[in-house]
């Protein structure tokens, strides 16, 4: 791997942000960097603190462990370590890692000459886990609103939360996070079949066709025009898949912040502006 020639001209000292040389080297066939570091810090720190917390618990089974947050008669201040203190110091590891995460991305980018478009849709997810615990927990006045850090409890937190505005499902930002969710699946599998179709046609028989070729992207133009008399284009299907995936994120943060600091009766309440709106009358 490290010998190729590619490889060879690119991994040279540069385009860091922060530490100039310092931590400007690989590890096999890893990129370090300063953000590596911090990384390295933050999920180490952060994963040992679960485990601390873990021990303090009262069950080992996998499903159950979880790392709560603090009471919300904690408001916004510090909890005791056992107390949800553990939640919040687990939490802002977890931030520092995903941060360090992105920006050690953006750095590889600098020395690739490359687009910043990964850490961007990272800092997208990063968004919506920041809703969830720090944003949407401030505006409602305690870190006790963000979600535990166990597999089933935080489960639980979800339908108790949806629950608790009724059905979610009437929340129209959730109702657009989900419609980007399927649309991505949806242009996902059309650019992963097409893609596939191209590339290993399987095709031997005598007419036109004479023997399984990789395909040029005027065939898969042609296959759409056919289809439904419209391709997007061989960019255009990439540029379509992230507007929606990051979309799907998008929506999913706006749809929770919405629910409680914006709108706290039941989501199907939400929907009375049409029954009053005066045309009915
Ligand atoms: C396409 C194209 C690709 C593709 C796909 C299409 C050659 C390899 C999948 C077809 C996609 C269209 C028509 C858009 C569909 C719209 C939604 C909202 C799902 O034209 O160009 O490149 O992979």
């Amino acid at each position: 791997m490290a010998l190729l020639s590619f490889e060879r001209k690119y991994r040279v000292r540069g385009g860091t942000l922060i530490g100039g040389d310092l931590f400007d080297f690989w590890i096999g066939p890893f990129y370090l960097g300063f953000f590596g570091m911090t990384t390295i810090f933050f999920a180490t720190l952060g994963t040992a603190l679960i485990l601390y917390g873990a021990a303090l618990g009262p069950t080992w089974n996998i499903w159950r462990i979880s790392i709560d947050p603090p009471d919300l008669s904690y408001g916004l201040g510090l909890a005791p370590l056992a107390d949800g203190g553990l939640w919040q110091i687990i939490t802002v590891c977890a931030i520092g890692a995903f941060c360090s995460w992105a920006l050690r991305e953006v750095e590889i980018c600098r020395k690739l000459g490359i687009g910043y478009h990964v850490p961007f849709a990272f800092g997208v997810a990063i968004f919506a886990y920041v809703t969830l615990v720090v944003i949407r927990p401030f505006l409602l006045g305690a870190w006790g609103h963000g979600f535990p850090y166990g597999i089933f409890s935080h489960l639980d937190w979800v339908s108790n939360v949806g629950y608790q505005y009724l059905h979610f499902h009437y929340n129209p930002a959730h109702m657009l996070a989900v419609t980007f969710f399927f649309t991505t699946t949806l242009a996902l599998s059309l650019h992963g079949g097409l893609i596939l179709s191209a590339a290993n046609p399987g095709n031997t028989e005598e007419f036109p066709p004479k023997k399984a070729e990789v395909k040029v992207p005027e065939y898969e133009d042609t296959f759409f025009r056919d289809t439904i008399g419209y391709s997007i284009g061989t960019l255009g299907i990439h540029r379509l898949g992230l507007v929606l995936a990051l979309n799907a994120g998008f929506w999913s943060a706006v749809c929770i912040v919405l629910s409680g600091p914006f709108w706290n009766q039941g989501w199907p309440q939400w929907w009375s502006w049409w029954l009053d709106l005066p045309i009915w009358s």
